[in-house]
């Protein structure tokens, strides 16, 4: 009788840890499901016409392009300056336009590929394949200044561990800065800079369509950085489309979801 009590109270307890075990497990599944449903998203339209590459978002195109308002990236909160990006396609080119309200624009770097997150900048993270694992990032400066690298990065369940391939150049990438004011030096009086970007879709080599199809989704994200003054970093602050949860812009699960409309 007395081994039977304790081997059917070792029984009880064996279940009763199953039963955890799985209910931990569906939760865990549950709440990274969760996440990515949870990202915003964004329909990207067609381009009525010819997109300038200049900076100037006066295209009659970008009026119809919704207009995204870029976040604190951690916690979702208002940043103080306006910041937004739009989105436009056409069967050769995706277009990206970041509006950067900005009292003080400045930069130092003006060489292709100079480490550019150190300074003021917008960013634009693309994966095509919503695996959470590669994506390109492209940064540009006010004084046009560009870097773009191939990430490889080990996911959620590693922290978002990543390493960037910088001497991937992507072909045929084309920006363009307009600076109310002045965008080299620092403490002079400036109102906001523009960029436009155009992304040649041919040399988006993880896409699984070249141009994408109607209705197709990739995960995207956009970032800027706003540094105050380059001595008190007390002012700056990290804006995205989607908050990411962290201080980290490589965190490829909180990307937004982008729509591709015909
Ligand atoms: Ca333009
Ligand atoms: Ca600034
Ligand atoms: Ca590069």
């Amino acid at each position: 009788m007395y081994t039977h009590s304790i081997l059917r109270n070792l029984m009880f307890h064996l279940l009763k840890a199953c039963v955890f075990m799985l209910v931990g497990f569906i939760f865990n599944m549950t709440t990274e499901s969760s996440s990515a449903q949870d990202v915003k998203s964004y329909t990207i339209k067609r381009s009525a016409g010819q997109i300038t590459i200049d900076g100037k978002i006066d295209e009659s195109s970008w009026k119809n392009a919704a207009e995204a308002i870029l976040t604190e990236t951690n916690s979702g909160n208002a940043v103080p300056l306006k910041s937004t990006v739009k989105l436009l396609w056409d069967d050769e080119y995706l277009y990206v336009a970041f509006y950067c309200e900005d009292p003080d624009a400045w930069a130092t770097l003006e060489n292709f590929d100079d480490p550019l997150w150190g300074e003021e900048v917008v960013e634009v993270f693309i994966d095509p394949e919503d695996k959470e694992h590669t994506y390109y990032e492209f940064e540009v400066s006010p004084i046009n200044t560009v870097v773009d690298l191939f990430i490889l990065n080990a996911g959620q369940a590693n922290k978002g561990r990543f390493t960037g391939w910088k001497d991937w150049n992507m072909k045929g990438f084309k920006s363009g800065v307009y600076v109310e004011g002045d965008g080299k030096n620092e403490g002079t009086k400036d109102s906001y800079w523009t960029v436009e970007m155009a992304f040649p879709f041919n040399e988006i080599w993880t896409a699984a369509n070249r141009p994408p199809k109607d209705g197709e989704m990739w995960r995207m994200n956009f970032y800027r950085i706003e540094r105050g003054k380059s001595k008190d970093k007390n002012d700056d602050f990290y804006a995205a489309f989607n908050p990411t949860g962290r201080p980290s812009f490589h965190t490829p699960w909180q990307f937004g979801k982008f729509y591709f409309q015909k």
